[in-house]
């Protein structure tokens, strides 16, 4: 009988849809659809997942063990069974655990998949048991992190069902259309009912094409363009007097330090004119509700945290946070309270042949961690995750992964770039093939997903490969034998009220469950912000402001070689690198913006092909002239596949090591090139 299964879509998005996947009399997918129960999913899914089918299908799944045969980043495999696989990565790790330290050897993951188990529940006690490297996970939120929580003292967010009310939201470095899609209905709903939307971003892209006003901001000055919304709001007594008195600390303070922020220091900054900056200001303060979506666009940058913060601070003045649909949202992945100590058991380092905690090395350095750590890295091994790819300096990463006396594993569904570099590449399920439970970063649902389909060929889910590992090298904790449901239990083992009466019965009964945060969740609406004092404490004398040394107004003599400010925001057809063998997609990847009054001195129009440069790589790309990037600004849609593109050489390999000014965040967005036609 045909049947519909219920699964959760695992790729690293805010919007954690709820899957509802039709399959035929043979066990097979016919098709995805977005759950219509589901309050933020509303029965539809992005173009890129309701396409999965294909991926879950296609001939090119890595569907065995295999076992590299050709040089490291060639590609060529032979396949080996389970056994040989398991057996000859215990014996690797054993004996460079024996030689050089346990700490030699380093699991590199991301968030491939957002599931807890395959995420970071048996890999975590895995390694801790090994005494292994811990690893920073700085990719993609640590310096926003640092930021929202330097301004709220914790990160709650409001919930995206709220901005149906909004009388104002502002999209700050946030693609709504192309990276967060199912926040679209809330706006369309509230742009029913007379709300405005505006975007603040680089680069007009479809979100800002379909805004009410765009302001073309500068990359890496939005904490200016904060300062100067306080300047006018405090210099014209816009504040919420009742809310500032009531929940918040220092405004006389803060006050006094954004005095000096007049508009048109703010607008010499950011490129938006001083009139501009000041009506915004008024608007935002008068208009209730008025709701920021701030995206991560802004802490890609050197000062990433700061400007976080300062945006952050924002609803306070005006308190917004008062009404629903008003504040900020950033991520509301905090108020998932689970049990992440009894997943994870950070505490088997104690027992390990280390004997206390493992060194942490920073994701975003991978590069330096493979050539200079000390101790050296001498063992790899990579899941959830395309580090050839994604990685910033991706010079320096492809130079480390290159080293013959590097043992790397890769844990894959397709033949990455990073699966290129493997010793052992061991083949991995897709969410629609493994129990998972998910927490979001763009609603409060807690969902649960059990396999909706039979695994192809011999993959395996992280969870079971970490369990023959640990056998294999005989790790005795029992917790390293615990099933995918004895991990689920412990997970959902926690006091905290927001879980209150979840459990995997009820989650398997009902695939998604709200936590309990109230309805309207209203975080601060009384103030309750996470710091000593329960009150948002503005701490003016931290409050500082630079520009980054890769910018316009930066370093005068690497702008004299390098004047254009390159960003490489989010593609709309992928997911990070996840898709980027479908040939449509390679080719958006592929394409550069520029401005006209840039590309006509450079005698470079649409469809040339392009060279970008800089201290740190090179790559080429295509030409695509138009005025929807701000002057000064290019834009490359990420992340591609190197091997694809030509010299195997894409975008990371000009991003900076350089990281953000809290959080030890990439700064992939603060980025200066030379770009030219190629002939
Ligand atoms: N289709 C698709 N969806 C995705 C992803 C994907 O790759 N593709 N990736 C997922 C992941 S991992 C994440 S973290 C989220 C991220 O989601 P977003 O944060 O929305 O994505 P970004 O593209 O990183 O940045 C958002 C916007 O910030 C702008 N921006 C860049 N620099 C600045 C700046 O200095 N100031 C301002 N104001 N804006 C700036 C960019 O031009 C971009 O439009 O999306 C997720 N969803
Ligand atoms: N230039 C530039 N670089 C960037 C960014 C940018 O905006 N610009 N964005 C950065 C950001 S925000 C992020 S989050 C990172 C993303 O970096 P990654 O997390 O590495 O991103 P993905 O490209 O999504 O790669 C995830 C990989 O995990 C695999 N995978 C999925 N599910 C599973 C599973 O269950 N098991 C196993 N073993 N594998 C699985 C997929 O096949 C895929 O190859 O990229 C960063 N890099
Ligand atoms: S990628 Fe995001 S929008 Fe697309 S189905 Fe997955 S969770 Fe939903
Ligand atoms: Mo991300």
């Amino acid at each position: 009988m045909p049947s519909t299964r219920h699964s959760v879509c695992a790729l690293d998005c805010p919007d954690a849809c709820s899957v509802l996947v039709d399959v035929d009399d043979n066990g097979r997918a016919t098709r995805l659809r977005g759950n219509p129960r589901h309050p933020v999913t509303q029965g539809f899914l992005c173009a890129k997942v309701t396409r999965y089918l294909e991926r879950e299908y296609s001939p090119d799944r890595i569907l065995h063990p295999r076992r590299r045969i050709g040089p490291k980043g060639e590609g060529k495999f032979a396949r080996i069974s389970w056994d040989e696989a398991i057996a000859e990565i215990a014996e690797r790790l054993r004996a460079t655990a024996v030689e050089f330290g346990p700490e030699s050897i380093l699991p590199y993951s991301y968030a491939g998949t957002m599931g807890y188990l395959n995420g970071s529940g048996m890999d975590r006690r895995f390694f801790h048991a090994l005494g292994a490297s811990r690893l920073d996970r700085t990719i993609c939120a640590s310096a926003g992190a640092a930021g929202m929580t330097d301004a709220l003292g914790c990160r709650y967010s409001i919930e995206p069902e709220q901005f149906r009310h909004s009388k104002l939201i502002i999209a700050w470095g946030a693609n709504i259309l192309g990276t967060n899609v199912h926040l679209w209905p809330f706006i369309v709903e509230a742009r029913r009912s007379g709300a405005k939307f505006y975007t603040i971003d680089p680069h007009q892209n479809r979100t800002g094409r379909a805004a009410d006003r765009h302001f073309g901001i500068h990359p890496g000055t939005d904490a200016a363009l904060a300062l100067a919304l306080m300047h006018v709001i405090t210099a014209e007594g816009l504040e919420d007097r009742d809310y500032v008195d009531r929940h918040t600390v220092g405004f006389a303070e803060l006050q006094e330090k954004v005095r000096p922020w007049n508009p048109q220091r703010a607008a010499d900054l950011t490129g938006i004119p001083a009139e501009d900056i000041v009506a915004l200001a008024r608007e935002y303060a008068t208009t209730r509700p008025a709701a920021i979506r701030l995206n991560y666009g802004v802490q890609r940058s050197e000062r990433g945290a700061m400007a976080t913060r300062l945006i952050g601070l924002l609803p306070a003045l005006t308190g917004a946070w008062k009404d629903v649909g008003g504040g900020v949202q950033l991520s509301t992945s905090q108020a998932f309270y689970l049990n992440r100590h009894g997943l994870e058991r950070p505490d088997l380092q104690m027992q390990s042949p280390l004997g206390r905690e493992a060194r942490i090395l920073n994701m975003s350095e991978l590069g330096q961690a493979l050539n200079t750590a000390e101790p050296p890295v001498k063992a790899l091994v990579v899941y959830n995750s395309n580090p050839a790819a994604i990685a910033p300096d991706l010079n320096a990463v492809h130079k480390g992964l290159r080293r013959d006396d590097l043992f790397t594993v890769v844990l894959e569904q397709f033949q990455t770039d990073t699966a290129d570099f493997a010793d052992i590449l061991l083949p991995a399920t897709t969410f629609l093939e493994h129990t998972d439970a998910y927490y979001a970063y763009g609603h409060y649902y807690l969902q649960l997903a059990r396999p909706a389909l039979q695994a192809p060929g011999e993959a395996l889910p992280n969870t079971e490969v970490f369990r023959r590992l640990a056998a294999a090298m005989g790790l005795t904790d029992p917790c390293l034998r615990d099933s995918d449901d004895d991990m689920l239990r412990t997970l959902l083992d926690t006091s905290h009220p927001f879980l209150e009466g979840i459990t995997l019965e009820s989650l398997d009964e009902r695939h998604f469950i709200r936590l309990r945060v109230g309805e309207p969740f209203l975080p601060f609406a009384e103030g309750g912000f996470g710091t000593p004092s329960g009150k948002c404490e503005f701490h003016a004398e931290t409050i500082d402001f630079e520009v980054p040394v890769e910018s316009r107004a930066g370093d005068p003599e690497l702008l004299a070689r390098y004047p254009l400010e390159l960003i490489s925001p989010k593609n709309s057809g992928s997911m990070n690198s996840t898709f980027g063998y479908r040939p449509e997609q390679d080719a958006e990847t592929g394409q550069l913006t520029l401005h006209p009054d840039d590309a006509a001195p450079r005698k470079i129009e649409t469809g040339d092909p392009v060279r970008l440069r800089n201290d740190r790589g090179e790559c080429v790309m295509r030409a695509l002239v138009s005025p929807v990037v701000t002057r000064g600004v290019v834009c490359a849609p990420s992340v591609r596949w190197p091997k694809l593109a030509q010299g195997g050489a894409s975008i990371n390999m000009l991003t900076s090591r350089r990281l953000t000014d809290k959080g030890g965040g990439p700064v992939f967005y603060s980025c200066l090139v030379q770009v030219e036609r190629l002939d």
